[in-house]
């Protein structure tokens, strides 16, 4: 009882501990030729010291000194549009609703903020990240924005069930799919809007919500204020932003974001439940989040005391949850466990840290590697694919023990 009191007591002045890792004013060393360069740090609204990898769309990635912590705040929390005409400001949403409609609802609704804010409301802590995180690494290099680790996100999410949503609208029993749009636009005619659609099983999971605040606040508005679909353990493109229109179909969604993009080959990467209405022979979509893990302190060609010193990050997968996170100081050679911090949610990160002995000054190459409780691990290798999507292969940062 006593010891384990020490151990508990312990693990939570560990994990607890703030942050001691300057804010990095590092770009990442290892983006290819010419990303580099373009590479800067703004303060776009709402944010502030955000990784600008394009501006027109706005597309910022976190700096991974943030994921030092659990949970992401509001402000450090990544942007990826795909359409440059984005709202600007919450005023820009001034109006906002949300129809339901479809060949496959009895009774076609719209609704308000206000009554998504009258229904009983969930609160879901999951990961949102992008299919295409770490895409930036990828070698051979891959069209698309080139982000590095910090395309993703951990937040405590809350709103209605998109079920409850749903019931509003008289669901028939020949419903497939949900197709989703929200309200940004292309700016160009000709360019599709952005739509996206998930199958009923999913929209019909509890734990998938309308979300409208965010860590406990509104919105910010280029994480979709003032409501947005959150689809925990799926990869962000389904986590529609500006949520204004839904529509239930016995039919599957055909679109360039749908039949070409956020597909890959077929039985690439491992699945619990296919999306089956939106797979061909060859392709699936992107769907599952694959088991990950990143090292957040120290950062790429950091100093570190060679008398010791505390290795930290988080790893997360599609919601079964983390069984394990290896470290490496060598590059891949050796491994050993780091210590777990508790499990706050099944969607959620999980920290690690492992306390190093003293060290011989020189340099080291640290890695991470998790395991989930179902047993799949972090890739060895690429599984090359031509979105450069799914990247969860451990990857060396260089480190001065001085
Ligand atoms: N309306 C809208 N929703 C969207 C997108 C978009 O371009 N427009 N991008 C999707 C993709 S690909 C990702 S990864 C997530 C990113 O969410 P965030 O910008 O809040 O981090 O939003 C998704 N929802
Ligand atoms: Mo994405």
């Amino acid at each position: 009882m006593r010891r384990r009191r020490m151990i508990a007591g312990a693990g939570a002045a560990l994990f607890g501990a703030p942050a001691v890792a300057a804010e990095s004013t590092r770009i990442p060393a290892e983006l290819p030729d010419g990303t580099r360069e373009v590479v800067h740090f703004v303060n776009p609204s709402d944010k502030r010291r955000m990784l600008c990898l394009t501006d027109r769309p706005p597309n910022y990635a976190t700096p991974v000194n943030v994921f030092t912590d659990a949970v992401t705040p509001n402000d450090r929390f990544y942007v990826r549009y795909h359409l440059t005409g984005v709202p600007m400001s919450v005023y820009d949403m001034d109006g906002w609703s949300l129809s339901i409609t479809g060949d496959a609802v009895e009774r076609p609704v719209q609704m308000r903020l206000s009554d998504l804010l009258d229904m009983p409301s969930n609160e879901v802590l999951a990961v949102c990240q992008s299919a295409g995180n770490r895409r930036g690494f990828v070698d051979p290099h891959v069209a698309g924005v080139q982000w590095t680790d910090g395309g993703m996100g951990c937040a405590v999410w809350r709103g209605p069930a998109l079920r409850d949503v749903l019931k509003a609208a008289k669901v028939k029993p020949e419903a497939l799919e949900v197709w989703l749009g929200g309200a940004d636009k292309p700016a160009v005619e000709g360019t599709p809007l952005f739509r996206r659609s998930i199958p009923m099983e999913k929209a019909l999971d509890g734990d998938t919500i309308v979300a409208i605040a965010m860590n406990n606040a509104p919105l910010p508005v280029w994480n979709g204020y003032p409501a947005r679909l959150v689809v925990p353990g799926w990869v962000g493109t389904y986590w529609m932003k500006h949520l204004t229109r839904i529509e239930v179909t016995s039919i599957p969604l055909t679109n360039y974001w749908m039949e070409t993009a956020y597909r890959v080959p077929a039985g690439m990467f491992p699945v619990e439940r296919p999306f089956v209405s939106q797979a061909t022979e060859t392709t699936v979509p992107v769907t599952e989040l694959v088991v990950n893990s990143l090292i957040a302190d120290p950062l790429e060609g950091g100093e570190v005391d060679r008398s010791g010193f505390n290795i930290r990050g988080v790893a997360w997968d599609r919601g079964s949850g983390i069984n394990r996170v290896e470290i490496s100081l060598d590059g891949g050679h050796s491994w050993q466990d780091a210590l777990l911090d508790r499990p706050l949610a099944p969607y959620a990160y999980r920290r690690f840290i492992l306390a190093t002995g003293a060290m011989r000054p020189g340099t080291y190459r640290l890695m991470c590697r998790a395991t989930s409780r179902t047993g799949e691990r972090q890739a060895e290798r690429l599984k090359i694919n031509p979105g450069g999507y799914h990247d969860n292969v451990p990857r060396a940062i260089s480190v001065v023990a001085a």
